[in-house]
């Protein structure tokens, strides 16, 4: 009997994410070798997304593979194209705007470069269940980064990510990652008129926003892999004007901030 309700109760669990309808928006720039394994593996998936890519006119004709896709897949997958690489933030901010739809329950945001393992977001569609943003997290037990990377590139992303949680003050570990699932009412709450972040800051001022607006943040364990085909852009530059920028968001949000605080205190 008991063996029995607990096999009812993960049926129930698993198919928890297959009950929603999910929309993965995946920003493009030169994915040619990814986007296609990536769709397919997304497909594969007992959670049924649908995919909004949203393409910059790669010049590696990324744009013209996504066309195919979508029609190969016509109700599951669509594309947007832009006129030239306007920024990953941007192309994110445009695509969420499009998805406020409410026949959709969530968004999901993801690289096209096989950094983020598609498999894990049926951990974060269950997870969703009980909060409102799921954050894919590196630096959770059970996370981890690329077992190729040498030390100080290990050393500076975690480094980048403590200095950003420490100063914005947010009991998060991993918020500068980009794998992460939002029910659509989050998305829509938040002014996002107001972000203004291009770059690596970007994901850093959205889980910010989102967490000074009191919304309900979880972490789920992932392994950040390497992108797959290309070459790495990371450098140490990047980073640094991206930790100058924290303080950016900070004075930025002191209102949403202040609120966040005046609400805990009543
Ligand atoms: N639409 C669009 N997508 C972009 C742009 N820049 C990057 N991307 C995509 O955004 C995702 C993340 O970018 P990456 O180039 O992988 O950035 P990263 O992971 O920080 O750096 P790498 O170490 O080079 O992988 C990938 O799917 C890119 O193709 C852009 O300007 N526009
Ligand atoms: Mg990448």
């Amino acid at each position: 009997m008991f063996a029995v309700s607990l096999e009812i109760l993960d049926t129930f669990r698993g198919t928890y994410g297959a009950r929603l309808h999910i929309v993965i928006v995946i920003p493009t720039f030169n994915e040619a070798e990814n986007l296609p394994k990536l769709v397919s593996a997304l497909f594969a998936l007992p959670i049924n997304p649908d995919i909004l890519v949203v393409d910059d006119n790669s010049p590696d004709g990324t744009g013209l593979i996504a066309d195919d896709l979508a029609a190969a897949h016509p109700k599951r997958v669509r594309v947007m194209h832009r006129t030239g690489k306007l920024g990953l933030s941007s192309a994110y901010l445009q695509a969420f705007r499009t998805l406020f739809d409410d026949t959709i329950d969530a968004i999901g945001q993801m690289d096209a470069d096989f950094s983020h393992d598609p498999a894990a977001l049926v951990e974060m569609a269950k997870r969703l269940d009980t909060c409102d943003l799921v954050l894919g997290s590196r630096y959770i037990p059970g996370g981890s980064t690329d077992v190729r990377w040498p030390i100080w590139r290990k050393a500076l992303s975690a480094w980048g990510n403590f200095y950003a949680r420490s100063i914005l003050r947010m009991p998060l570990r991993d918020v500068t990652g980009g794998f992460r699932l939002w029910r659509r009412e989050t998305l829509q709450a938040m002014p996002l008129e107001r972000v203004k972040a291009s770059g690596y800051i970007f994901t850093v001022e959205m889980v910010y926003l989102a967490w000074c607006l009191g919304f309900k943040i979880r972490e789920v364990p992932i392994y950040f892999a390497d992108r797959r085909w290309g070459k790495s852009k990371m450098s140490f530059r990047i980073q640094v004007e991206a930790a100058g920028r924290v303080w950016q968001v900070m004075w930025a949000y002191r209102d949403l901030r202040r609120k966040r605080l005046e609400r805990r205190v009543k």
